[in-house]
């Protein structure tokens, strides 16, 4: 397959060439566009040193593949046209995620919505993230409800919220200086920051609404009341979740955790005896999402579930699922 990642020098570009890499995608060609800032440059990869191209219609044509992590107004510019081309296109922005014509998916849950489409939507992180436990919940419970509150690293901002995050830590410690912030709306060093992108008119920010609308679309379930606190943590690359669910049917701890240890992408990593849950520390570079902390929530009667995930942004949240997606494209084949 000829496969060209654009935005390739960004955090989820580097992991989308190393998962492809790890995953054995059949690649036959490997093409890396980004900014003209830089193009022209090389950048190591597990496929050998590649020179950095500015993007074209015309240099992007012939592949067959095309991952795109870059921002939504460039994706709105280029992902149809491309598609449009006959290239399979697996778009991570925000762009064409709620569109009724592209579906959003997240492999485990609704890989048949893929079917013959050439574009497809990667979700916002920390839903992919969420939905991967929701699901396996749904089909042996029932949900009628989800409340989650949100802890996400500093990648979700990409390599520039990394590195602030890095020196930001370095100021404080090593020049006793006070943390100085240009990415987050806030220093996040040392702090927590309770907004991530913009405030709606209800008062949610947009990442919060993002977590409702997209999950309701992937799990097929237009009326799902959801409702999410999203919180920018000191971390570097795993979001965190603590989710409360009403079900529609009686529900047990040890029941939720045996239809977890079974789900597809997903490892249950609770044992309190021995002090083991999701963290970041050990979801980092993990494929699977962790699930722990898992007991039932006496506010629902036998109908309640609180649990905490784990699941690093840059994979699940970004660079396998989009991968993951395809895989199950018809890529290669004549539209
Ligand atoms: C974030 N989910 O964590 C958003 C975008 N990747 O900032």
């Amino acid at each position: 397959m000829r496969v060209g990642v654009i935005g390739a020098t960004g955090a989820v570009g580097k992991e989308l060439v190393e998962v492809l890499a790890k995953r054995r995608f059949p690649v036959t060609e490997l093409k890396l566009f980004a900014s003209t800032r830089s193009a022209g440059t090389k950048q190591k990869t597990p496929f050998g040193e590649i020179t950095i191209e500015a993007y074209s219609l015309e240099a992007a044509r012939h592949l067959d593949l095309a991952l795109l992590a870059v921002s939504g107004d460039f994706s709105k510019a280029h992902a149809r046209a491309l598609a449009a081309e006959g290239v399979a296109v697996v778009d991570n922005s925000s762009a064409f995620r709620l569109e009724a014509d592209v579906p959003l998916v997240v492999p485990e849950v609704n890989a048949d919505a893929i079917g013959d489409h050439r574009l497809i939507a990667n979700p916002n992180c920390t839903t992919a993230i969420l939905v991967v436990a929701l699901e396996p919940l749904r089909q042996a419970f029932g949900v009628k409800r989800v409340i989650v509150s949100t802890y996400q690293a500093a990648s979700g901002a990409g390599a520039e919220g990394m590195a602030e995050l890095e020196r930001e830590t370095r100021r404080v410690l090593v020049e006793g200086q006070p943390a100085q912030n240009e990415v987050f709306a806030h220093p996040l060093a040392f702090n927590v920051i309770p907004q991530i992108d913009s405030f709606q008119p209800n008062g949610y920010t947009r990442e919060e609404m993002k977590v409702a609308w997209e999950s309701r679309k992937i799990m097929g379930m237009p009326d799902l009341p959801v409702s999410c606190t999203a919180v920018r943590i000191p971390t570097y690359r795993v979001h965190g979740e603590a989710v409360t669910i009403e079900t529609e049917r009686p529900v047990t701890a040890e029941a939720a955790r045996a239809v977890l240890a079974k789900a597809a992408g997903v490892r249950v990593v609770d044992d309190t005896a021995k002090q083991q849950y999701p963290m970041p520390i050990t979801a980092t570079g993990q494929d699977d999402v962790e699930a722990g902390r898992i007991r039932e929530n006496p506010v629902f009667g036998d109908r309640g579930l609180d649990f905490f995930l784990c699941g690093d942004q840059l994979l699940k949240g970004a660079a396998l699922n989009a991968v993951q997606i395809a895989e199950k494209m018809k890529v290669g084949v004549p539209a």
